[in-house]
């Protein structure tokens, strides 16, 4: 399973500017001969993975993306300006495919990359260039030589910085949909979310991916429930945010059982840091709160946050304390870069799970 964020764009670099025709007049200099200066070259299109972008999202606002053709060349042998280069950021890991889909143009692995992309024009030359002994007024120039244009996919493979834990019903699904634009299904029975989903949250200026996977119940690593095979989708995030049901049974025996199935899976996945968040304080008062908090920290807890995914109670703290983790500003990182079958609809954008 891949999540996929694609946008097609189309792309034009700057056609050159004209050479001018010009000759120079002045008061007594007779036959001033040719000065016309030579066109400015077009504006490149430049491509740029940067830190700090998750998502191609802004690709479906601004599909067109053209730089600007150079100046004219102008008299008094004066060559007109080049155009500046239009620099397009991506995030790390995106793609840029042919319009087929068939070739990978360019490829993004890391912060800084930076291509150029499509070269814009020449500029064309003025008739001062084309002067020689036997032609001193040459009325020849050129036009610019015109910008390259296409239309490209950019593809993004996007991965979790942060994952989503919990037994069933623990209100993953409710919590991913109120700090993202996910819209996840959510339902009052077990393995209400059968496949991983992702949302981007925006935080005090910052954005990470977070996944919201199936419930794990004991035994997942067994094959118990449906398993465990999605926490393959959170092997590489940063930090998990494990959600306890307040409303549940016995809210430590929950997380041990859920930090069982982790440890037996494997992967490193016990050993990542991990957020005990109780949820849905508002079905409880704070005493009771307090009280289940004391239990599951007795229980290995380091710190437990009271949230609720419902009314959004005490999430900041806890998005405060997931930013703790992520490098300064979190880039995807993406490995591998094979083409796969595109799963979705032409022009979708969304993760598709
Ligand atoms: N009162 C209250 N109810 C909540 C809260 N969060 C979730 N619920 C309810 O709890 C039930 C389960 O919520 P989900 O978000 O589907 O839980 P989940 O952890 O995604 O469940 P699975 O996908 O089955 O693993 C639903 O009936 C939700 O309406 C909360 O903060 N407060
Ligand atoms: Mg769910």
């Amino acid at each position: 399973m891949h999540f996929l964020d694609q946008a097609k764009i189309f792309l034009k670099s700057g056609a050159g500017g004209p050479g001018a025709v010009s000759f120079r007049r002045e008061k007594y200099i007779e036959y001033g001969g040719p000065d016309g200066g030579n066109g400015g070259r077009g504006g490149d299109i430049v491509f740029e993975a940067v830190a700090g972008l998750n998502t191609l999202i802004d690709f479906r606002y601004t599909q067109h993306f053209k730089a600007q053709r150079g100046g004219h060349g102008m008299g008094k042998d004066r060559t007109g300006a080049g155009a500046p280069d239009l620099v397009i950021e991506v995030p790390v890991g995106t793609q840029i495919l042919s319009e087929d889909k068939e070739e990978i143009l360019a490829d993004f692995t890391e912060v800084g990359q930076r291509i150029v992309f499509l070269e814009g024009g020449m500029g064309g030359r003025g008739n001062a260039s084309y002067k020689t002994s036997t032609n001193r007024a040459p009325r020849q120039h050129q036009p610019g030589e015109p910008g390259q244009e296409m239309w490209v996919w950019l593809r993004l493979k996007l991965l979790a910085d942060v994952g989503l834990l919990g037994l069933p019903n623990a209100g993953k699904s409710t919590f991913i949909n109120q700090v993202t634009n996910a819209r996840a299904k959510v339902g009052d029975y077990a393995f209400t979310t059968l496949i991983p989903k992702l949302g981007v949250v925006r935080h005090k200026g910052r954005e990470f991916v977070l996944a919201d996977i199936p419930g794990l119940i004991a035994g997942a690593a067994e094959g118990a429930g449906i398993g465990d095979r999605f926490l393959g989708h959170i092997e590489r995030c940063r930090v998990l945010i494990h959600l306890v049901d307040i409303a549940g049974q016995d809210p430590a025996g929950a997380m041990q059982t859920v930090r069982a199935e982790l440890a037996a899976y494997g992967e490193g996945l016990a050993e990542k840091p991990q957020l005990v968040a109780l949820n849905k304080v508002d079905l409880a008062d704070a005493e009771l709160v307090a009280g289940f908090a004391e239990e599951l920290r007795a229980a290995g807890a380091d710190e437990v946050f009271g949230v609720s995914g419902a009314t959004g109670e005490g999430i900041e703290p806890l998005l405060d304390a997931v930013l703790a983790y992520l490098p300064d500003r979190t880039a995807t990182e993406t490995k591998g870069s094979e083409v796969e079958d595109d799963p979705g609809a032409e022009g979708d954008w969304s993760p598709l799970g």
